[in-house]
């Protein structure tokens, strides 16, 4: 940590307020490549901001990872922020940046936060492409961690259980799983998903992690979606590309919007 990364968040806080005309946020989603065609079906949107107009954020570097905060009125009225696109660590800008977005909904009062990700499927054997999963928990490979100093943040329980339960509710067949993140960009090499599937983990990708504990310092509530959109490297024979991951949100925006739109209004 340094002061100024929280100082920056409420700084952007702040101009998020004046720039919607709204003090507060309920719930805040960040819709990870896959995700963005789902968003519209959220709620109706009341205004969006450019990441380039708040202060601390940067235009994010990957086609089909957006660019803008939607602020979205929710049918029950609830308002939330949409992070269309997000900063990941191996842009280079480093951890403060990949969090800034967490902090900001923090700072401008959001309790509940869903992180949404695409990510490479461990468990070829029971999951599908185009299947959502539930993050159960994570394991951090980034080697990267959005804390610094002596503040030690329990996380026995980052993906809340609670907000699993209500997800359940709504949609029982959804699967839950670990969540492992390396920094990228490459994707593993065969040998590496056969070592994360030996540790344990369900899904791989390249996100999610420092945002969630950035999250839990923050005191906020963790919801996390995988879309599996790939089975991890050496899993299928074939090599992985990044347009595979858009079609398949593409493909599967509806289902994915349904779930968010019959979430937000539970969390
Ligand atoms: I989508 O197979 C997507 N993101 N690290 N590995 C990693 N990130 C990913 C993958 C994957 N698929």
């Amino acid at each position: 940590m340094t002061n100024d990364a929280y100082t920056l968040a409420s700084e952007a806080a702040a101009a998020l307020r004046s720039a919607t005309g709204l003090d507060t946020f309920d719930v805040a989603l960040v819709m990870g490549s896959g995700w963005v065609p789902a968003a519209d079906a959220i709620g109706e949107t009341v205004s969006e901001v450019p990441f380039t107009g708040l202060p601390g954020f940067r235009a994010p570097a990957v086609a089909g990872h957006g660019g803008k905060i939607r602020v979205v009125r929710t049918p029950e009225g609830r308002h939330a922020l949409v992070f269309l696109g997000r900063t990941h660590l191996y842009e280079g800008l480093g951890v403060d940046a990949v969090v800034h977005g967490v902090r900001t909904a923090a700072a401008a009062g959001v309790r509940t936060l869903v992180l949404t990700n695409a990510a490479g499927g461990l468990r070829p054997e029971t999951q599908n492409v185009g299947d959502p999963v539930l993050i159960s928990d994570h394991i951090n490979l980034t080697g990267a961690n959005p804390i610094t100093g002596t503040t030690f943040i329990d996380l026995t329980e980052v993906y809340s259980r609670r907000l699993r339960a209500l997800i359940h509710e709504i949609d029982p067949s959804l699967a839950e799983g670990v969540y492992v993140a390396f920094r990228g960009p490459t994707y593993e090499t065969p040998a590496e998903i056969r070592m994360l599937r030996t540790l344990g983990g369900d899904m791989v990708g390249m996100s999610t992690v420092l945002e969630a504990i950035a999250a839990r310092e923050a005191g906020l509530e963790v919801l996390g979606v995988s879309l599996v959109t790939n089975p991890g490297a050496g899993l299928s024979g074939e090599p992985l590309n990044h347009e595979e991951v858009l079609e398949v949100g593409r493909a599967t925006a509806a289902r994915m919007g349904v779930l968010l739109s019959k979430a937000v209004d539970r969390l």
